[in-house]
């Protein structure tokens, strides 16, 4: 007797849509989430000024047309408390809670061949059992943690972006030291700016940022009236979300032609910046361009040449780390009260009692704010141990992800990856990502059962073309050449390898749905 149909393991937009799909269908299932309410990265990154970088008219489900009428997001970029506003909204609008055990941390997944199922061991010492898992774990759930020489000597507060506290951060007047300068770092400094007494951020790789013109959601009025049609055609879209891609390539364009495109797209401001040509991700040259616009802009923005020059990104392709979409972030170091400190220039040493010392000058600060990242995209699946007999997960994948689509790997039978790696979703739209693959496992999950089948694997050659699918995908980009958390390069010790599909949403999509018709090749189905 199985305690569950299905355990899903997360309860982010993920986990939250595939319980209210399984509940839909007619599976038992029920919801494990560490956290103690719902949200996923939206409950656990509460710093100040985090914001989603894809507009909130594209960053919301659209399964249910009433719930897309009834939401109102007031920003054209939501701001964390009103995507996490929104999660409470679904969870509370499907009922979805009485499904969902909280404050509760999966350790263990144990695959039983004979009995066909999983039994899932729990930090609080209790084990469940189901038919199939479905890991809505997310991609950057797993914090990187560096541990600084001294960290626990400092005498003042320490705060993880990624595991912010939910009340009583006061701020004001302190002097702050920021560490990272990704997505996470770069809205924290702008949002805490005006308000610390101090800031000293250290820097070791500058982000290309482009600026979001944040401000009321006009758009939601223009959309809902289609937003069905408007949904179908985000899906087919190489990054889930419209960006009017161009079809011409930089490389090919007259120079004054291609600066005016790049200069109106910076002035519509977004991720779509990139998307006027086809080439910027695959052409060095054209890349080059499209990256020394974005310096162009920051020697505008920054007064001291020295410090612009610091802040330009030039050691990797632009759009092969995830860009940043800022609101005023290379303005705030024309403060006075604002330093930046270089760490290749002057690398942390220790942290003391007081602060950080990095080239040999210690900056003293009364709070030490860590956006050092994520172990993306693994991270989470590799906390738990996941085992068959006596293979691992953690093992299998020792020299990268081995998976089928991002959806399944071989040898672990009836465990679905929402999201996963060699999947599109770190380069998309997650909101769109995770619909698709919570609709095409739902799909799966109801397949198996009209035909009476309990099992369903990844077979090896197909999972082994979709890994050299993979590959070849992310070699005919530049993406592979930054050392990037798309391709484990932030965890010491972690195997290069780039992770995610690049071969875009809409085209994944239409290899996945074929996948299906075709009763699910690739897959052993019993
Ligand atoms: P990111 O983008 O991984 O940024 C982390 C930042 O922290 C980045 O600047 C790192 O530099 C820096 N970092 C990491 N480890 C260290 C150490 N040991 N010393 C100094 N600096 C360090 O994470 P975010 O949370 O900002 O954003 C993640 C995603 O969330 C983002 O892409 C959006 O999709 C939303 P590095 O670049 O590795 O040299």
């Amino acid at each position: 007797m199985l305690d569950h149909d299905v355990i899903i393991i997360g309860a982010g937009f993920a986990g939250l849509y595939q319980l209210y799909r399984l509940r839909q269908a007619g599976f038992d299932a029920r919801v494990i989430e560490a956290g103690d309410d719902v949200g996923g990265t939206w409950y656990w990154n509460r710093y100040p000024g985090a914001r989603c970088d894809i507009e909130s008219v594209e960053y919301s489900y659209s399964f249910d047309p009433e719930l897309e009428q009834e939401w109102d997001w007031s920003e054209r970029y939501a701001a964390q408390p009103e995507i996490l506003a929104y999660a409470q909204h679904v969870a509370q609008r499907y009922d979805l809670r009485k499904d969902i055990t909280f404050s509760t941390r999966v350790e263990k997944l144990d695959w039983d061949e004979d009995a066909t199922r999983w039994t899932v061991t729990t930090d609080d010492g209790q084990s469940r059992t189901a038919a199939h898992v479905i890991a809505a774990t997310g991609c950057l759930s797993k914090p990187s943690r560096p541990r600084f020489e001294g960290i626990d000597d400092f005498a003042g507060l320490v705060y993880w972006t990624s595991n912010w506290p939910h009340e009583g951060v006061d701020l004001a007047g302190k002097k702050v030291a920021v560490i990272g300068t990704g997505s996470s770092g770069l809205q924290t400094i702008t949002a805490i700016a005006p308000i610390v007494g101090e800031l000293t951020v250290f820097q070791r790789t500058p982000s290309f940022a482009v600026p979001a013109h944040n401000g009321p959601n006009e758009r939601l009025a223009r959309v809902r009236p289609h937003y069905q049609a408007y949904r179908e055609a985000s899906r087919m879209t190489r990054l889930g979300f419209q960006c009017d891609d161009g079809t011409g390539f930089l490389a090919e364009t007259d120079p004054a032609e291609a600066a005016a495109e790049l200069s109106r797209r910076w002035d519509i401001g977004g991720l779509c910046y990139n998307s006027g040509f086809r080439d910027i991700l695959t052409d060095a040259n054209a890349n080059e361009v499209a990256a020394e616009y974005v310096r162009s802009r920051i020697r505008e923005k920054v007064e001291d040449p020295e410090l612009a020059e610091k802040l330009s990104p030039r050691t990797y392709p632009i759009a092969s780390k995830r860009m940043c979409v800022d609101t005023g972030y290379f303005e705030v170091y024309n403060q006075d009260n604002v330093s930046l400190v270089d760490i290749n220039e002057e690398p942390i040493h220790r942290i003391t009692s007081t602060g950080i010392v990095a080239g040999g000058i210690e900056r003293e600060c009364d709070v030490i704010i860590m956006a050092t990242g994520f172990d993306a995209m693994t991270g989470a699946l590799g906390a738990m141990e996941i085992r068959n007999g006596d293979r691992t997960l953690r093992q299998k994948w020792a020299h990268g992800p081995r998976t089928y689509l991002g959806l399944m790997s071989e040898g672990f039978p009836n465990l679905f990856t929402i999201t996963g790696p060699q999947s599109p979703s770190v380069l998309s739209n997650m909101m769109t990502s995770i619909e698709y693959h919570v609709d095409w496992i739902t799909g799966a999950l109801k397949h198996l059962r009209e035909q009476g089948l309990n099992r369903m694997e990844a077979a090896l050659d197909a999972e082994d073309n979709w890994v050299n699918t993979t590959n070849d995908a992310a070699d005919l980009t530049l993406m592979p050449q930054a050392a990037s958390w798309y391709m484990g390069a932030n965890i010491p010790g972690k195997q290069r390898v780039f992770m995610p599909f690049t071969g875009g949403v809409g085209t994944y999509k239409q290899i996945c749905d074929g996948i299906a018709v075709a009763h699910y090749h690739g897959f052993e189905l019993s």
